[in-house]
């Protein structure tokens, strides 16, 4: 079972999540934050993943805390289930077309924590997810998890559809990187 499980509390935000590498594609609970709800199970379906979360976030202040400390529990988790990293593919990368838009993303298992985000939003926010958030929430769950994220809109117009594809692309890439191997850490040093 690689399943990664985390309890964080703090004074703006409570969370408890569960992430299981090899579910269902199932995501239950809610983050407060109808459309990041919604990029939520987009990564669980896409992604292969099953994610439980019960979650308490000072909303009334912004979406910014909830979504940050939801990307630090998630790169908890995500580093939590992988352990040393061994007999994992490490390494995964997909393109995903949204109508209009196109997101990639790029991403190595590396246990070295690095986020390189390329896109720009036409509004400042969609639904009561503020669009800034996005890459907040992937360089925490990046520097969190150990990883090197890169994620790119390469084109497009509506920001929905650019925030769901790099979300789309992400599973996909992840689900690639974190696909089980019969071989041990894929590492000329022997060690991630
Ligand atoms: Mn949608």
């Amino acid at each position: 079972m690689r399943v990664g499980k985390i309890q964080r509390n703090t004074r703006e935000t409570q969370i408890s999540l569960s992430w299981d590498l090899d579910g269902e594609g199932v995501y239950k609970g809610s983050c407060g934050v109808g459309f990041f709800d919604h990029m939520m199970q987009a990564l669980c379906v896409h992604g292969g993943f099953d994610i439980e979360l019960a979650m308490k976030g000072d909303l009334e202040v912004d979406c910014h805390h909830s979504i940050e400390d939801l990307g630090i529990v998630l790169g908890m988790a995500l580093k939590e289930a992988l352990k040393d990293k061994g007999g994992i593919r490490r390494y995964g990368s997909f393109y995903i077309p949204m109508d209009e838009a196109l997101g990639f993303c790029a991403l190595d298992v590396s246990g070295r924590a690095f986020l390189v985000f390329d896109a720009s939003f036409e509004n400042p926010s969609v639904g009561t997810l503020d669009c800034c958030m996005v890459k907040e929430f992937f360089r925490a769950l990046a520097f969190q998890a150990g990883i090197t994220l890169h994620l790119k809109v390469l084109y497009g117009e509506n920001d929905h559809h650019k925030i769901e594809a790099i979300f789309k692309a992400f599973a996909h890439a992840l689900r690639e990187a974190v696909t089980e191997t019969d071989k041990g850490v894929l590492s000329s040093k022997g060690v991630l």
